[in-house]
């Protein structure tokens, strides 16, 4: 990773995305989510480090790996969005800009999905645009390198 790399990472049960729940998430695979923002990173002059896992400690490993010199996080915690204070503890020690995004609109879901450990340690929030949402959170961290 370089001060060009958008690191974007994913948690728990998106390896599913296309398959589970298509009425919430929609039918893009992460394989198609991955595409979209290698072609928005691209067009920005930025490159994608795209990453996906299912267990909290590899997810906080990453984030720490990327707190420092590149162009910026985006973060789809999934379920630990709603559970996870490691998590939120590693966001706050980043010095790069830190987008959370949500396929689904997470405040009109089920009660438990309306609180986010996140949002108060990232810059800035995408909720609810769909898979698009991962497009304008790369976007929004080309336009704020100016
Ligand atoms: C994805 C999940 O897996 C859920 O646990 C979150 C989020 C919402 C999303 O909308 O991308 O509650």
């Amino acid at each position: 990773m370089d001060a060009r790399t958008v690191l974007v990472l994913n948690g728990p049960n998106l390896n599913l995305l296309g398959e589970r729940e298509p009425e919430v998430y929609g039918s893009a695979t992460l394989a198609d989510v991955e595409a979209l923002c290698r072609e928005v990173a691209d067009g920005a002059g930025l490159t994608v480090d795209f990453r996906q896992s299912n267990h909290e400690g590899t997810l906080v490993d990453w984030v720490q790996e990327g707190r420092r010199g590149i162009a910026g996080i985006v973060v789809n915690a999934a379920g630990y969005t709603h559970t996870s204070v490691a998590l939120r503890d590693a966001l706050s020690t980043c010095r790069v800009p830190r987008v959370e995004v949500h396929i689904s609109d997470i405040r009109a879901r089920e009660a438990f999905r309306h609180h986010s450990y996140l949002t108060d340690v990232c810059d800035h929030h995408v909720i609810g645009r769909g898979v698009q949402g991962y497009a304008e959170a790369i976007t929004w961290i080309a336009a704020r390198r100016g």
